[in-house]
């Protein structure tokens, strides 16, 4: 969650969200639910200043579906030897894999020196073998709804994971967990959260926001328009 429990609220930030008609806390909930539901439909960019909120935002298309470790599977499916159904133990057992690199959302925010840790989502392919025609991936998430993908030569980089851990813990649900994509040098929407399904297709079928308009290549700074500096 954006804002730790007990933290305590300056003043700046309190008088920012009277501006904004927090009605919450007028209507009495809590000064803590205020500040979350703040954080996660951000209007001002004023969750920013969040005591541990760091920036980020929390994005869902269709809800914030929850799944435990224990009960999460994770499909490898499509053009493959050998289809698989991976346990949350089957991933954290691969070699693992830590990287920091900023967020970037292609609205403009960003999270800076974010620490992922995952596995290379290469080694979770080659487990599976996949066949010569396999040209693409597609990503499903088990909120039913969002979709992602990209060339086989992009999922094959070393610095795209299937991702369990943000900041030295556990993914959260907000943040897709327990398991979510992680493609670092691309825009925040290739990284599909409460991944579910990775299926090995002959061609690209765009994702969600994709039929949406945006870019199929979403790389940082050179792509959709925008010149973000990649980092
Ligand atoms: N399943 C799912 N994954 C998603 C999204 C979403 O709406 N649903 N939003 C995407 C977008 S646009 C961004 S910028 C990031 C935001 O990640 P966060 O919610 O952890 O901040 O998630 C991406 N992955
Ligand atoms: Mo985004």
């Amino acid at each position: 969650m954006a804002h730790e429990p007990g933290t305590p609220i300056g003043r700046r930030l309190f008088l920012g969200l009277l501006g904004l008609g927090a009605v919450g806390i007028a209507t009495g909930s809590s000064i803590s639910n205020a500040l979350q539901r703040l954080a996660k439909n951000d209007p001002t960019g004023l969750s920013a200043i969040l005591p541990g909120g760091g920036g980020w935002r929390y994005y869902q298309v269709n809800g914030y579906p929850k799944r435990s470790r224990s009960e999460y599977r994770l499909r490898v499916a499509g053009l493959v030897d050998t289809p698989l159904t991976l346990t949350y133990e089957d991933l954290t057992s691969l070699p693992p894999i830590k990287v920091t690199r900023d967020f970037q959302c292609v609205t403009g925010w960003r999270v800076l020196g974010v620490k992922w840790q995952g596995v290379l989502l290469r080694d979770v392919l080659d487990r599976a073998g996949v066949q010569p025609e396999g040209g693409a991936i597609r990503f499903t998430s088990f909120d039913g709804a969002y979709t992602e993908s990209l060339t086989m030569k992009q999922a094959r980089r070393d610095d795209v994971l299937v991702a369990y851990q943000l900041d030295g813990k556990n993914i959260s649900t907000d943040h897709g967990g327990p398991v979510r994509l992680v493609v670092l040098p691309m825009y925040g929407y290739k990284n599909t959260k409460w991944l579910e399904t990775i299926e090995v297709t002959r061609a690209v079928v765009p994702g969600y926001w994709e039929e949406r308009g945006y870019e199929v290549d979403a790389w940082v700074g050179a792509s959709n328009g925008r010149n973000d500096e990649p980092t």
